[in-house]
């Protein structure tokens, strides 16, 4: 078991959907209650908000055992209908009869990552993506719910960032578009060298798999390949418009 899988239902945690803070939002900072109701409204008729994550690499392999075709196609989302099939699933047979709504995957602009520092899941790292001690930087968020359940919330995982011990900073000199030089993200240089032609990053990030931090936990090529493949089609999208 990992520090962040607080609910014990076998229906998520073998779907690898097996990070999970509870939170309930009348105890949340007024500031975060703030942000939560200017971007999703309807948070003020729940009680509680459930952040679900992956970590590591069961996710893949048990949505990989479904029908689900990981397609390259970008109208189709088979990583977000796993996730909405299995937490469906689990609301219907262990909170049956509760009121809930899935916030994301959906239309709402919430700051995960944001959310995940709150849950002790996120600390910053130079390659942009989050990272915690006990997976890496190889976790996303797959669900954001908000539910009138009575379930019991989570306590903050604290951790200290990984990369604080980190003296090689290897991911910063390995990345080819020096995108993380002085330790700052620059979103520009990632993004216009990974729309070259011989690109080493069209379809991964060599600076976060150069990452040594929980690398048994690093995800397989076919997965890397996936979501970098998602974000370049996504990238080169936005570019032609
Ligand atoms: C836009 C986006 C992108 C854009 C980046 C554009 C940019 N300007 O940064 C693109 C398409 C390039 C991208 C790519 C990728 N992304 Co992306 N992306 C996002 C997305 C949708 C929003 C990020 C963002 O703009 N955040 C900042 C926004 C929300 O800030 P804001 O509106 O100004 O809000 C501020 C405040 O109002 C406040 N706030 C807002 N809401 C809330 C709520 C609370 C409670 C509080 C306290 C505060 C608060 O906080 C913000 C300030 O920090 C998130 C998902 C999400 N909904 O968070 C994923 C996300 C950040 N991406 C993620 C990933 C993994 C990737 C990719 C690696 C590919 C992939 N999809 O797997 C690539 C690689 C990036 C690269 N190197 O090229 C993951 C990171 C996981 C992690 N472990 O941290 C996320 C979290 C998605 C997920 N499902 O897990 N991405």
């Amino acid at each position: 078991m990992n520090p962040y899988q607080t609910l014990s239902s076998p229906l998520l945690n073998d779907a690898g959907l097996n990070c999970h803070a509870v939170f309930d939002i009348a105890s949340l900072s007024t500031d975060a209650r703030h942000l939560l109701i200017e971007r999703c409204p309807q948070v003020i008729k729940y009680r509680q908000l459930i952040l679900i994550g992956h970590g590591g690499r069961q996710f893949w392999q048990s949505l990989s055992a479904t029908d689900a075709v990981i397609s390259t196609e970008a109208s189709n989302h088979p990583v977000d209908d796993f996730t909405v099939s299995i937490v469906r699933q689990f609301f219907e047979s262990e909170c049956s009869g509760v009121d809930y709504e899935i916030m994301y995957p959906g239309a709402y602009t919430v700051s995960l990552q944001e959310l995940g520092k709150l849950a002790g899941w996120h600390h910053a790292s130079p390659f942009m993506v989050g990272i915690n001690a006990t997976f890496g930087s190889w976790f996303a968020y797959r669900a954001m719910i908000l539910a009138n359940t009575n379930l019991p919330t989570s306590t903050p995982v604290k951790t200290t960032s990984p990369c604080h011990d980190c003296s090689s900073k290897i991911c910063i000199q390995s990345c080819p578009a020096q995108a993380l030089d002085g330790g700052e993200f620059h979103l520009l240089k990632c993004v216009s060298y990974r729309q070259l032609e011989n690109s080493r990053c069209k379809e991964t990030c060599v600076a976060r798999v150069s990452c040594p931090v929980a690398s048994e936990h690093r995800y397989s090529e076919q997965q890397i390949h996936y979501h970098y493949g998602r974000s370049i089609r996504m990238i080169n999208a936005m570019a032609k418009r």
